[in-house]
């Protein structure tokens, strides 16, 4: 089980309720004090990533960070990294991570995650699963008792070609389980997601930067249940990639809270 350890006390500017971006930025400076001259790092995607990326990005521009590689879990990071100028490479180039920072979007007590609501867990899981050192940068809003329990989705990535079947065998697959319900993910924000029940899906789906689509998935109370073996039964479905369930992968997880920044090791 993963043991919490050193709450550090915030400093004075920090210690005046900061807003929820604000506890983002102090996790991801935290997380970049652990970055070398030399390294290798997978770079996250999403708002927290991004004070990352544009720290790393200081630290190169001052000399204090040298010969950094960057490898991005998305289209976006490239761009913001490239911006931030960190160069850039790929796993290809480089198969091992020293050391990969990235957010989340649920963290359960054992340091499973939920990742991909950004659209990116394909590239994320293969960034960081090739990574030596994992560290997962959140605000405290982001810890659930069990996956899946904020209400929010679990997203499943999956091939365009023949989704809607994809999306009935993942319906079978929860079928009976209370409060579950799944929807394939919609291009705009605005538009009302079609649902499993609904006749056709007209709206526009979701495109991941691998060309694919977004199902996701909704547990009521969270997810019940042996989560490797739920992961395995997902995967097992012909036309799914990748889901966003993060089993194992995390090294630590830096919580940044209104009272101070602490640190979950695996
Ligand atoms: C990525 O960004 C995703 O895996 C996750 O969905 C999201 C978290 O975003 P944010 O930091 O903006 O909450 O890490």
């Amino acid at each position: 089980p993963a043991a919490a350890s050193h709450a550090t006390p915030p400093s004075a500017s920090e210690s005046a309720a900061p807003p929820q971006d604000e506890l983002k930025r102090v996790a991801a400076h935290r997380a970049v004090e652990l970055v070398e001259s030399g390294m290798v790092l997978g770079l996250g995607t999403g708002s927290t990533a991004a004070h990352a990326l544009d720290r790393i990005g200081d630290l190169l521009r001052c000399g204090v960070l040298r010969d950094i590689v960057g490898i991005p879990t998305s289209e976006w990071a490239a761009a913001r990294a490239a911006a931030a100028g960190i160069p850039l490479s790929d796993l290809n180039a480089h198969p091992v991570v020293d050391l990969s920072i990235d957010g989340a979007d649920e963290v359960d007590p054992a340091l499973n995650l939920v990742k991909g609501r950004g659209g990116s867990l394909l590239r994320e899981k293969m960034v960081e699963g090739a990574s030596r050192r994992f560290v997962v940068i959140v605000d405290d809003s982001k810890l659930v008792p069990r996956l899946g329990a904020s209400g929010l989705a679990v997203p499943v990535e999956v091939i365009p070609f023949g989704y809607a079947l994809t999306l009935r065998r993942l319906h079978k697959l929860f079928h009976g389980v209370p409060g579950f319900n799944l929807k394939l993910r919609t291009a705009s924000v605005n538009a009302k997601a079609s649902t499993f029940e609904e006749d056709g899906f007209e709206l526009e789906p979701f495109v991941t930067d691998n060309k694919n689509y977004i199902v996701d998935l909704f547990f009521e109370e969270g997810i019940h249940g042996d989560l490797n073996l739920i992961s395995d039964e997902i995967l097992r479905i012909t036309g799914v990639v990748e889901h966003g369930m993060f089993l194992g992968l995390a090294s630590s997880v830096i919580v940044a809270r209104k009272d101070g920044v602490v640190v979950m090791d695996k």
